[in-house]
């Protein structure tokens, strides 16, 4: 009890210290906690949010009340709508949970190393629980074996880690290969089987890249042999980097009739790569992409884009909930697996007010 009391003071002071960094607006290494790019509303409710945990936090620690579960988030980062949405529904899960749960949060600005400063951090305040989106697959066994040797369970969310089953509780997520396999028959669809096509691959080494190429590429080669795959480049899962990617291809690429991105953000970016080049997109060179964001509904709205396929990023809730039974020493299973949709551009008017994110 001693050292949670003592850890609990170390982490308001964190805490304080972070999240004051982090309210002028200056974030640093990973014990800050980053405000997600999202609407005014969503801002507002977010701002709100953090006010409530900070006084929650700041408050309880000082009782060291210990009932509570206290889960550390090391998140990857800002780099997509749908990594902000994510952020939102944990922090927002907190923050209207006060009473039985505390959060500390790092935001990694998609370093690894920021991530595993984080977990060591969150380790040494004796938190209940470790959540985890691994920006990578590799380089995990050293500090998951610590947070095992500290006995606190490790949660993945969203991607997975290449570790043995021992060292983590479950990976809560989708099942990527199958989303690559959906956006392959999506694709055939659009383009009636044959034409050439181009691929925007995420963060190299992320689960969520490598089994969405897996996934596609697969399946195109299986059963679609007169559509080939004329080029494929990592743009990192951000718009900025898929915009720049997309005009290498345009130009050394003349017969396009396809792009395949591994998530929405990417693909908002081949799209105005594709309209500065004189196209059409969504009518010349047909998009297809993975997630489900606000943005690409607007797109296939518009008429821009052809197919999303949804990953749900709302995931807060069910952390939380993991958690908890983790803490009550309840067995979880080892893939807590998330349903994913497929949305075509005639669906997008009618579901786009509906949208969570
Ligand atoms: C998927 C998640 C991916 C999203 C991207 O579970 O890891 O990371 O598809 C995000 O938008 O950057």
């Amino acid at each position: 009890m001693k050292k949670r009391f003592l850890s609990m003071l170390l982490c308001a002071s964190m805490a304080a210290v972070s999240l004051a960094g982090c309210s002028n607006g200056a974030s640093s290494g990973a014990a800050t906690t980053a405000a997600p790019q999202t609407t005014a509303a969503q801002a507002d409710t977010a701002a709100k949010a953090e006010e409530t945990k900070t006084e929650e936090t700041t408050a309880k620690t000082a009782e060291a009340s210990g009932e509570k579960l206290v889960v550390g988030f090391a998140q990857i980062g800002q780099e997509s709508g749908w990594r902000d949405a994510e952020t939102l529904s944990i922090q927002t899960y907190a923050a209207e949970n006060g009473d039985k749960v505390e959060l500390l949060f790092a935001d990694a600005q998609q370093k690894q190393e920021n991530q595993i400063k984080a977990i060591k951090n969150f380790i040494e305040q004796g938190v209940d629980v470790i959540g985890l989106a691994p920006v990578v697959e590799t380089g995990w066994d050293q500090v998951f074996a610590e947070a095992k040797e500290a006995g606190i369970p490790v949660v993945l969310l969203d991607r997975r880690a290449d570790v043995s089953e021992d060292l983590f509780a479950t990976f809560i997520g989708s099942d990527f290969i199958e989303e690559g396999k959906m956006a392959a028959k999506e694709m055939a669809k659009l383009l009636g089987e044959k034409g050439k096509i181009v691929e925007l691959e995420g963060t190299v080494g992320a689960s969520a890249a490598t089994d969405r190429k897996t996934g596609f590429d697969d399946e195109i080669k299986a059963s679609y042999p007169n559509i080939e795959i004329v080029a494929s480049q990592t743009g990192d899962f951000t718009r900025a980097q898929g915009k720049e990617v997309m005009e290498s291809f345009l130009k050394s690429n003349k017969d396009i009739k396809g792009v395949y991105a591994h998530n929405d953000d990417m693909a908002l970016g081949a799209i105005e790569a594709i309209k500065e080049a004189g196209l059409k997109p969504g009518e010349d060179i047909k998009i297809v992409s993975i997630d489900g964001v606000r943005g690409i509904f607007e797109a296939m709205a518009a008429g821009e884009a052809n197919c999303t396929v949804e990953c749900n990023p709302l995931l807060g809730p069910l952390l939380f909930e993991t958690a908890a039974k983790l803490k009550a020493g309840q067995s979880v299973d080892k893939w807590v697996k998330s349903v994913d949709g497929v949305f075509t551009a005639d669906m997008a008017a009618k579901v786009l007010p509906d949208r969570k994110y």
